[in-house]
């Protein structure tokens, strides 16, 4: 296991021990698949060809059948469902792959435990009905640590207590009543870097062409998505203060719906520019960029939750006239919900429509954990500057990098400047849905620095990315 897999698994721990993990590193990947063929293979050899009926019926024997290798990790099993084609007695070799102590406990009360790093051993009864198990560690099993042993042919014990559906990406997924899909396509990597901005134009023609798609928007969950431009969020649009934008909406005949766009940087009438166009209709949504800051631009045709929640949004960077000074690293976050619909259909607007809305994921450029798996490159004391968003449609976001302080926040046209006189800075910045914020920092040493929304709630259901410094190993 790498260090850095290791210390965001420390950290996953210690600071999120009710959260759902979500997926984990490729390298924990592939071990993990590795792991799990391996256990195919052992579970096959205890299942001899010649074995007869009567022995699967009645086993009693206390002759050990087979070692059912399984790994712990920072927070969940894998695998976690296992299967075993008789009754009797086992070996369970559980491998500790994590930072911090677990366990697997059945309802036995048979127990084995192991610290991060080790491998400890124990023998089980795998009766008929098949045996659920858990790491009995407070928040433990909450958090996505449990697993069920079937017994072939043989409905489980109890349904319920059998784990989430794997996501096949390493950790459990969060809890959902839509099933993942393992054949899901892997999920398109959505560019967190900053466009620059065209500083010899004055007037920016931009095409914005609706696009509904099929989208993975965390693994092996697929949505029948609305956007702008193919990508969600839409593309980030870049200008200064005095730009005349002449932004072209095209809605192709191949639409379902009527679509339409509200820049909030914009001062026009709602019932003029931002009129829905049906399928094969496009039109002109002309304007100019009279103040400075991230704003929202979103799809706003009725229900407008509904055109949001399936991915109609984007950021509108305006920098004031004199530009933004010069930073070494720009990167563009824009937070939002998924509400999922059946796998490939659109998403829940009952879902998202709830007095108290419960997202199934919450994530960074429309995509759970995606820079988590991809970290955001950066140089150990270079200045890095976040445009961020928050898209919503409902949630609020607390966004902030652990390990750093935001020593400039220019937040809904509110600023905290760099070396101001009485020393303040930013821990996180508050964003209530459509507001954004321009933040700036310096990470102080190599390393990986957490990218979340200190909701944490939301931190294991997708809102989680790294900032990486350096080769993100402070140690060398
Ligand atoms: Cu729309």
């Amino acid at each position: 296991m790498s260090r850095g897999y290791r210390i965001v698994s420390l950290f996953i721990v210690l600071v999120f021990a009710v959260s759902v993990a979500g997926c984990t590193s490729g390298q924990a990947e592939s071990r993990n698949r590795s792991m799990t063929s391996m256990m195919t293979q052992s579970s096959s050899k205890a299942a001899p060809a010649a074995a007869p009926a009567a022995q699967a019926a009645a086993p009693a024997s206390d002759a050990v059948l087979d070692t059912l290798e399984i790994h712990a990790f920072e927070l969940g099993f894998k695998p976690a469902e296992l299967s075993v084609p008789q009754p009797g007695k086992y070996t369970i070799k559980l491998v500790n792959d994590g930072a911090i102590p677990h366990d697997i406990t059945f309802d036995d009360g048979t127990q084995v435990s192991a610290n991060g790093g080790e491998t400890k051993s124990v023998d089980v009864m795998i009766p008929a009905a098949g045996a659920p198990f858990i790491c009995s560690i407070p928040g433990h099993a909450a958090a996505g640590m449990k697993g069920t042993i079937t017994v072939a042919g043989a409905e489980p014990e109890d349904a319920s207590a059998a784990a989430p559906a794997a996501d096949d990406h390493g950790g459990p997924a969060p809890t959902t009543d839509v099933k993942a899909d393992p054949n899901a396509p892997d999920y398109v990597l959505y560019d967190a870097s900053a466009p620059v901005l065209k500083a010899d134009t004055q007037v920016h023609d931009i095409d914005l062409v609706v696009e509904e798609k099929d989208m993975t928007v965390a693994p092996g969950f697929v949505q029948h998505v609305w956007t702008f431009g193919g990508t969600v969020p839409g593309p980030v649009i870049r200008v200064r203060v005095g730009d005349t934008v002449r932004i072209h909406l095209k809605n192709p005949s191949s639409s379902s719906v009527a679509h339409s766009v509200d820049f909030h940087a914009s001062q026009v009438a709602w019932n003029d520019e931002m009129t829905s166009i049906n399928p094969g209709e496009e039109k002109l949504y002309e304007w100019t960029a009279d103040y400075a800051g991230v704003w929202m631009y979103h799809c706003g045709t009725a229900p407008a939750l509904h055109h949001i929640a399936n991915g109609m949004y984007g950021m509108v960077i305006v920098e004031p006239k004199e530009g933004l000074p010069a930073v070494d690293k720009e990167f563009t976050i824009v937070q939002s919900e998924w509400y999922l619909g059946p796998q490939k259909e659109v998403a829940s607007l009952e879902k998202a429509s709830a007095a108290a809305p419960a997202p199934d994921y919450v994530v960074f450029n429309g995509v759970a954990n995606q820079y988590k798996d991809h970290p955001l490159q950066t140089g150990t004391g270079e200045r890095v500057r976040f445009f961020v968003l928050n898209a919503g449609p409902s949630e609020d976001s607390s966004f902030h990098i652990v390990g750093t302080i935001f020593d400039t926040v220019i937040k809904e046209g509110v600023t905290l400047t760099r070396d101001n006189p009485g020393g303040y800075g930013s821990q996180a910045v508050d964003l209530a849905p459509a507001q954004g914020a321009i933040i700036e920092l310096t990470t102080a040493e190599d390393g990986l620095y957490p990218i979340v929304t200190h909701a944490f709630n939301f931190v294991g259901r997708g809102a989680l990315g790294l900032l990486q410094a350096g080769d993100g190993d402070p140690h060398n």
